[in-house]
């Protein structure tokens, strides 16, 4: 009889530190406890016996409070070149319980840091190679955060513009989470930005080879993949709602009415003689005072859109208002909105506003 056909999966990563430390952080516990599972996932509990024959264990705990536990015996502990190791799911509910799978990691001197190669083969199907690679993608990230000296801006790249409000709304995202990351400049429609992004937009952000674009979707991953630093998406069902309707009618109206056809107007100016379209200008202004009044409604008392405490739904707003401010008529017009105003003032009191002012020099790796 034919032994069932198997599958397997190969990464490879350079990373910036060199051989042991990388080896390192495979096989000491309290290391591991730091990376080892994927974003959005703590290490609850781990234990290793790094010599051959030894065994390891670890417990990881996803943020809904699923647990997962993984161990299996190392085959080959050769510091600081090769680990070999068996996996294996345990728990009767996982898919992957009682099969046992192979994992392989050569570490080479390479550049003054590691390549790593990792083999994880035997899986019993192209299905669950193909999971496992997306485990390994996000939890390799980990890995490169915790033993390269850049941190995290050693997978999180931000391609963008410091003068795009969407490109603001994130890195004052990046600024709340307080995490390090590489800024890319980058115009829209540009090679960079088109590898990332289908309709050509700006930001787009790497985590290592995963990539996302649309800043909600970008915010949200922030939010949940890394902590500590506030919760952007709010706790309970409603506020989360209220903070997810404000950021669609960004989408949606006041970027197009505020930015597009008006700060835009001013900034790059295209009607005749070079000078601002005046007739694209009276347009948007006339839509501004009632999408501004809906605004100040919806802040009332509090200076903040959802659930009573800074969320996403403020950082999507503030860069906007921002330049809207700064514009020919922005004064009077948020003269008439006094509860946008006190809101917006307490806004631009944080840290997160004040360094990413596009006008301020940029931070590079900083958050
Ligand atoms: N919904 C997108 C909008 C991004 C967006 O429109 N960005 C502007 C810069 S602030 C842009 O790329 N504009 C270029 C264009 O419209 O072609 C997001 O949330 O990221």
């Amino acid at each position: 009889m034919n032994a069932p056909e198997r599958f397997e999966l190969q990464q490879t990563r350079f990373i910036r530190a060199p051989r042991e430390k990388v080896f390192d952080a495979f096989t000491d516990e309290a290391l591991l406890r730091q990376w080892h599972c994927p974003r959005g996932m703590n290490v609850a509990h781990s234990r290793c016996d790094a010599r051959a024959g030894g065994q390891w264990q670890l417990n990881m705990l996803a943020r809904d409070g699923t647990r997962l536990a993984v161990g299996g015996a190392y085959r080959e502990v050769k510091r600081p070149e090769r680990l070999v190791y068996t996996w294996a799911w345990q728990g009767e509910n996982s898919p992957m319980a009682g099969i046992e799978t192979l994992v392989e990691v050569d570490f080479l001197a390479r550049d003054g840091g590691t390549e790593l190669r990792l083999r994880h083969s035997g899986f019993p199907s192209a299905a669950a190679s193909e999971a496992h690679a997306v485990g390994w993608r996000s939890t390799l990230n980990r890995l490169l955060d915790q033993v390269d000296e850049r941190g995290s801006a050693a997978t999180l790249t931000l391609l963008g513009d410091v003068r795009s409000s969407y490109t603001r709304t994130v890195r004052m995202a990046l600024a709340e989470k307080g995490l390090a990351y590489t800024l890319q400049p980058c115009a829209p429609h540009s090679p960079e930005i088109l590898a990332l992004h289908p309709f050509g937009r700006i930001p787009a952000l790497r985590d290592g080879e995963t990539t996302l674009f649309e800043s909600s979707a970008i915010v949200r991953y922030l939010d949940e993949c890394f902590g500590p630093g506030p919760q952007l998406l709010p706790g309970t069902p409603l506020a989360r709602s209220l903070c997810e309707q404000w950021v669609s009618a960004v989408n949606a109206y006041l970027y197009d009415t505020m930015v597009r056809r008006y700060v835009l107007q001013y900034l790059f100016p295209r009607g005749a003689g070079g000078q601002p379209d005046r007739a694209v200008i009276d347009g948007a202004l006339k839509d501004m005072p009632a999408q501004l009044a809906a605004l100040d409604r919806a802040y009332g008392g509090s200076d903040w859109l959802a659930g009573g405490a800074l969320s996403m739904a403020d950082l999507f707003v503030a860069p906007i208002l921002a330049y809207v401010a700064r514009m020919p008529e922005g004064a009077a017009l948020l003269a008439a909105v006094p509860n946008l105003q006190r809101a917006q003032a307490t806004l631009r009191s944080r840290e997160s506003f004040t360094r990413t002012d596009p006008a301020q020099p940029t931070e590079g790796a900083k958050p």
